[in-house]
């Protein structure tokens, strides 16, 4: 069966607990969240300029905690990793070396979002972070922490930026502290997800138009092939230089620009590996925007098709599936009532989506335990709110 997740508020009273054992009986003033995301199609296409189109999670990063007197800052988190400290302790008043990365990881984060705060520098603070949305699971769990931390300081020392303007600087944070050079889609749904709305995000003006998705008779699954993810490596990175350097020989600002007759006629000056990497974009980016039409039509065969396409075109010409992924695509696609699945996220591991009728869902599970080889976690989600202040009353 599908798992089930703490809720917000449920995450709200175990990181209030946590809280209450670390700083005494003192309760928090403040508390927040910012959900992780799905990708339904649109892949590698952010830092392409192209588009995207993924929808906010009910899988959320919860933050509780206070402003304090003084410049010290202390986190502690209930769900980092079992091999790294789960609390840190720094200043802010120093010569901004505390604020480098180091160690534990998950502290990066957070220091990045302090570094990028549009209304520094910040005041000292007491915080405890609870996770919902699984790590290294491909659906953006980095984003969500920082998401839910700007939201934190905004309600310590408001900021005057727009919502636009703290996806950006959440990103910026994922490049400098991170060290992932990655697009602006994870952190930009965390901000502006809308409830029961997927968003058709066009990455170069940053406008977003959503598409609703409430039809009772459909359902989003996601699986976590549990294979863990991590965009740290040199794959990622090597992608996006792969695209720019496809760009640069196309004479385009971005592969956003490029159509596929231009790319065919640059084949000779291409080598096989970059004209397969530029391939895959022209044709998502393409695919993204026929999927977000199908979709607002209702025609779910048809989307489902191109998520199909989008993942066929992810393991042959991107090159960053892997065995397990495949395995559950394949799998979910021998089932009656699906419509489509495909590989979410930077790839390497983490999740699948599929679109399915409502009335198939238990077969659908039973059949992906039965197929696939290693131990799957099962969501069946809808599309929520974006990050939000939450009450502790
Ligand atoms: C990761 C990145 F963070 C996103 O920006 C995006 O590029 C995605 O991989 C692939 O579509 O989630």
């Amino acid at each position: 069966m599908a798992s089930s997740f703490q809720d917000a508020s449920a995450l709200v009273a175990e990181a209030r607990r946590l809280y209450g054992q670390m700083f005494g009986e003192e309760a928090p003033q403040v508390a927040v969240c910012a959900p992780g995301r799905v990708n339904l199609i649109g892949e590698h296409t952010d830092y392409n300029q192209g588009f995207v189109l993924p929808m906010a999670l009910p899988l959320v990063t919860v933050v509780v905690g206070s402003r304090t007197s003084g410049q010290d800052v202390t986190i502690a988190t209930a769900t980092g990793d079992a091999d790294e400290p789960h609390r840190v302790n720094f200043s802010l008043c120093s010569d901004g070396s505390t604020l480098a990365p180091g160690l534990p990881s998950w502290a990066n984060y957070v220091k990045g979002v302090i570094q990028h705060y549009r209304a520094s520098p910040v005041p000292g603070f007491r915080a405890v972070i609870a996770s919902s949305v699984p790590l290294g699971g491909g659906l953006s769990s980095s984003a969500s922490l920082e998401v839910a931390f700007y939201t934190f300081l905004q309600q310590l020392k408001p900021d005057d930026g727009d919502k636009v303007s703290k996806a950006l600087a959440c990103q910026k944070a994922e490049h400098t502290h991170a060290g992932v050079p990655c697009g602006i889609m994870d952190q930009f749904v965390s901000v502006l997800g809308r409830e029961s709305h997927a968003l058709l995000i066009d990455c170069r003006s940053l406008e977003a138009t959503p598409i609703p998705l409430t039809d009772p008779g459909l359902v989003i699954l996601i699986t976590n092939s549990n294979v863990k993810h991590s965009l740290t490596g040199s794959e990622y990175p090597a992608r996006r230089r792969q695209c720019e350097e496809a760009a640069s020989i196309l004479g385009k600002d971005s592969l956003r620009d490029a159509t596929m007759k231009n790319l065919e006629d640059a084949k000779d000056r291409l080598d096989d590996v970059t004209y397969r990497r530029a391939r895959h974009v022209i044709e998502e980016i393409e695919r993204t925007v026929q999927a977000a039409e199908a979709l607002k039509r209702g025609a779910y065969e048809e989307f489902g098709k191109l998520m199909v396409e989008s993942h066929d075109s992810l393991r042959d010409l991107y090159e960053v599936s892997c065995r397990e992924l495949d395995e559950l695509v394949s799998a979910a696609m021998e089932v009656e009532g699906v419509f489509g699945s495909r590989m979410t996220g930077g790839g390497f591991g983490g999740c699948t989506v599929t679109l399915l009728q409502a009335n198939a869902i238990d077969r659908m599970i039973l059949h992906l335990q039965e197929r696939y080889r290693g131990t799957p976690t099962f969501y069946v989600t809808t599309p929520s709110e974006g990050a939000r202040v939450l009450s502790l009353s």
